[in-house]
């Protein structure tokens, strides 16, 4: 322990971070205010999908606080009308033929203030022809369906791609031999990170120095960057991205978005900083969602309960633009694990992307690129199926979960997962729960008319991405940098390329350093959100911090800590040969007084002492980590809920979370995220939702239609932890930030099945809100993501 209590490594201790934070003194892009700012707005489309006749903007441009009306006119004289996305679309900046979704942005307004750019807008006119709307995804590419995107060259359809995985022949084989197959359409609804803090940017260019400085929310303030160069057209070096503290991200801070754009070209055209903060309604309706998944799954398993196979089809809705963020080769992320936790012979899906007239972005909140949708979706089917055979679902689970003895496991769809204990974690989970007495319980409440339901999820997360060689964003490779420099007084300074929004990074890259030098976390400052100050790397999702770039910490304080053995065996006179470490200090074997401690070799390094051969000085070092394979956690999740068939509510009574992510560097933080997880999960299970009706207004516009789970909803989590390192990983750590987000809605939704097994309900889709449970146990399941009947 350190002087003030906090470890000397891994272990508890309270974020570094939450000094500023508890005391209201963090710094959000909001809150940075420059000489001579002025404010943006954007001017959003009232309608889905219509043709644009007209923009006159006479009457916003003569009032006297406004600065600059920007339209895609002005966007077109500096080749910047349209942008690339993260999954080489095309996405308009400000729309100039059509809008194609509502909300989508038309024109961008600077002013002197906020409330004069908000009051611009209504002076502005365009003239809109209505055009039809395709709003369900199932509807998007039946042959009369009108063209969303008519810009693309050649575009004869909605369809954006298709893509597969996995063997069908081998599949199609297993299920013409199985005794039993469950097939089921199950729909994962389009749902929003909805972050604390909405998106912005102040946006300062220099026309002398012809230097952009963007302060920014972005989760990847490198890629930001050399995404900015490329389209702006300025080069990289004279680009600095701030990314100060961000209040959650959840994925819908990894897209640029247009308003960056615009924000950028109102400082160059009215040479002054530009600030445009979004909000909430625009950050719900159209920054980037997450879901709209369309799955029809299908098991196939003998009578009995061995899993033989998986076959999935799914339509995927993206919206307006094919915004989705994902390593280039996976046009539907990592959806293909989707054999989770189990042993089957063979599988295979198939994916769909279509264009529909919504807000476009996707993959994001929590979801591991698609994992989240993958182990919904598997998990729902291995209730169905127990159901079918009448088993117990922990029972059916447990025959197949894959053993300890199988790893490194190569699943049918090719990925290989590094490590884990399956059946041990759901056994914990039980045994945490009291399984058996619960069924007990739930046996005697339906002698009772009384509606229990417990609920099972185990799932596998695939996190970490790279390694570079099969894994780039726009062709950038998923490897990333990290510097670190001791002080010749021996603390430390910590330079990384990812960003955190919440996750505590300054607290646990702090405790890597102190663990691989045994010096106190306190010594160690990490600085992160400033390219101008930290190396290149793809940034913080798919919870890839700890696994790559903690990776990069790690290796870089060993290297550290070699050079430090050579300073040492410099000082003490001896061969590097002859000395061993502990926590923080060189010694001489055999010797154990003899010896240096980091402090006192960082002294040395930087003093006038000889260092041998081939040792400059300082005992700097840095790294760029390209992860061998991503580090696959895990978990095995137990769910308890009492359905009243009057109302159709549901409280969930209990929740138990067992999770396993390697080593965990700080337990409680780890905790924190599992509990935000979990919290996640009910949400989605119960109450979040998109919706839309027929004409594409989006009708999750604000917090009083999109709800949130707050902790009314939340149980006491119960969490028990398993440790499996991963083999891989220099710490043997594994991410966790998905992990619980990813795991939970199935374990709440099975829970919410099984209560209503009485009521001959096999499925119901999310979210299960009162009205969608009561439909569920009159025989009427709600189709709930379209408001169109
Ligand atoms: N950690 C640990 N031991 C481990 C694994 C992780 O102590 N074995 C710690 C990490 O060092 C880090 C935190 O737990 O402080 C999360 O680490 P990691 O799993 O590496 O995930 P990232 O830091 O890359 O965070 C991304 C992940 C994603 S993709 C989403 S989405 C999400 C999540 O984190 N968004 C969040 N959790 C969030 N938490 C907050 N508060 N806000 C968000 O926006
Ligand atoms: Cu998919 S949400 Mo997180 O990877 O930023």
């Amino acid at each position: 322990m350190s002087a003030n209590g906090s470890p000397m490594g891994f272990g508890r201790m309270r974020r570094k971070e939450d000094a500023r934070f508890v005391r209201g003194r963090g710094t959000y892009v909001d809150d940075v205010r420059l000489p001579g700012m002025l404010h943006g707005a954007v001017l959003r489309s009232p309608l889905a999908h219509a043709r644009i006749e007209s923009i006159d903007t006479t009457a916003a441009e003569a009032h006297p606080k406004v600065q600059a009306v920007i339209t895609a006119s002005e966007l077109a004289e500096r080749g910047l009308a349209w942008m690339p996305t993260l999954s080489y679309d095309t996405q308009a900046v400000l729309a100039s033929d059509k809008v194609r979704f509502q909300g989508q942005e038309v024109a961008f307004v600077v002013a002197e203030d906020h409330y004069a750019a908000r009051d611009a807008l209504a002076l502005i006119d365009v003239e809109y022809s209505p055009l039809p709307v395709v709003a369900d995804a199932g509807t998007s590419l039946d042959e009369s369906t009108v063209v969303i995107r008519d810009d693309l060259k050649d575009k004869q359809d909605n369809r954006i791609f298709d893509w597969e995985a996995g063997d069908k022949a081998s599949t199609d084989a297993v299920f013409a031999k199985a005794d039993v197959v469950v097939a089921q359409d199950v729909l994962y609804p389009r749902v929003h990170p909805a972050p604390l803090e909405t998106c912005g940017i102040v946006a300062d260019f220099d026309p002398i120095a012809e230097k952009l400085t963007a302060w920014s929310t972005t989760q990847a303030p490198h890629a930001h960057r050399t995404l900015l160069a490329s389209v702006l057209g300025i080069p990289e070096h004279r680009i600095r991205v701030i990314s100060p503290d961000v209040g959650g991200g959840f994925g819908n801070k990894v897209p640029i978005y247009p308003a960056y754009l615009c924000a950028v070209v109102g400082s160059m055209i009215t040479g002054r900083p530009v600030k445009w903060a979004e909000d909430r309604s625009e950050n719900l309706m159209t920054s980037a969602f997450a879901r709209d998944y369309h799955m029809r799954g299908e098991i196939a398993a003998t009578s009995d309960g061995k899993i033989l196979g998986l076959r999935v089809r799914v339509l995927a809705d993206h919206g307006a633009f094919n915004c989705t963020a994902q390593p280039t080769d996976y046009p539907a992320g990592f959806f293909h694990i989707v054999t989770g936790s189990y042993d089957l012979q063979a599988a295979h899906c198939e994916v769909t992307g279509v264009y529909t007239n919504k807000a476009p972005g996707g993959v994001a909140y929590a979801c591991s690129f698609r994992i989240a949708e993958a182990s919904y979706l598997v998990e729902r089917l291995v209730d169905m199926l127990a159901l079918e055979l009448d088993t117990d679902p922990a029972e059916l689970r447990m025959r197949n979960l894959l053993r300890p003895g199988q790893f490194p496991y190569v699943c049918p769809t090719g990925w290989e997962y590094d490590s884990g204990n399956y059946p041990a974690a759901l056994e914990l989970a039980m045994k945490t729960a009291g399984y058996e007495a619960l069924r007990a319980e739930q046996a005697a409440k339906r002698e009772r008319g009384e509606y229990m339901g417990i609920g099972i999820s185990c799932f596998t997360e695939a996190v970490g991405a790279g390694p570079r060689k099969h894994m780039d964003i726009l062709g950038l490779g998923m490897a990333d940098g990290c510097e670190l420099r001791i002080h010749p007084t021996g603390s430390a300074v910590l330079r990384i390329s990812v960003q955190s929004q919440g996750q505590g990074h300054e607290t646990t890259f702090a405790q890597i350093v102190a663990h691989e030098l045994g010096i106190s976390p306190d010594e160690v400052e990490v600085v992160h959100g400033d390219t101008d100050q930290t190396p290149f790397g793809l940034g913080t999702y798919g919870s890839r911090s700890t696994p790559v770039s903690g990776a990069a910490a790690a290796v870089a304080a060993q290297r550290v800590r070699e050079r430090a053995k050579l300073v040492a065996s410099a000082m003490l006179e001896v061969s590097p040969s002859d000395l061993d470490w502990e926590r923080g200090r060189w010694f001489v074997r055999g010797a154990p007084t003899i010896g240096r401690t980091i402090t006192e070799i960082a002294a040395a390094a930087h003093s006038s002492l000889e260092l041998p051969d081939g040792v400059e000085g300082h005992l700097d070092a840095s790294c760029v980590y390209n992860p061998p394979n991503l580090t696959f956690p895990y978990g095995a999740y137990i769910c308890v809920v009492d359905v009243d068939p009057g109302t159709g509510q549901v409280k969930v009574r209990r929740f138990i979370a067992v999770d396993d992510c390697g080593t965990r560097i700080n337990p409680t933080i780890v905790e924190g995220q599992i509990h935000g997880g979990l919290a996640d999960g009910i949400g989605m299970a119960l109450m979040e939702l998109m919706a839309f009706d027929s004409d594409g207004n989006c009708l999750g516009g604000s917090f009083m239609d999109y709800l949130l789970p707050t902790s009314v909803e939340c149980p006491p989590w119960e969490l028990g932890e398993m440790v499996t390192p991963s083999p891989h990983h220099p710490l043997g750590a594994k991410g966790i930030g998905e992990s619980a987000t990813v795991g939970s809605p199935a374990a709440v939704v099975n829970a919410i099945m099984d209560a209503l097994k009485p009521f001959d309900v096999r499925h119901a889709d999310m979210p299960l809100t009162p009205a969608a449970v009561w439909c569920a146990i009159q025989g009427r399941p709600l189709r709930s993501d379209l408001a169109i009947e």
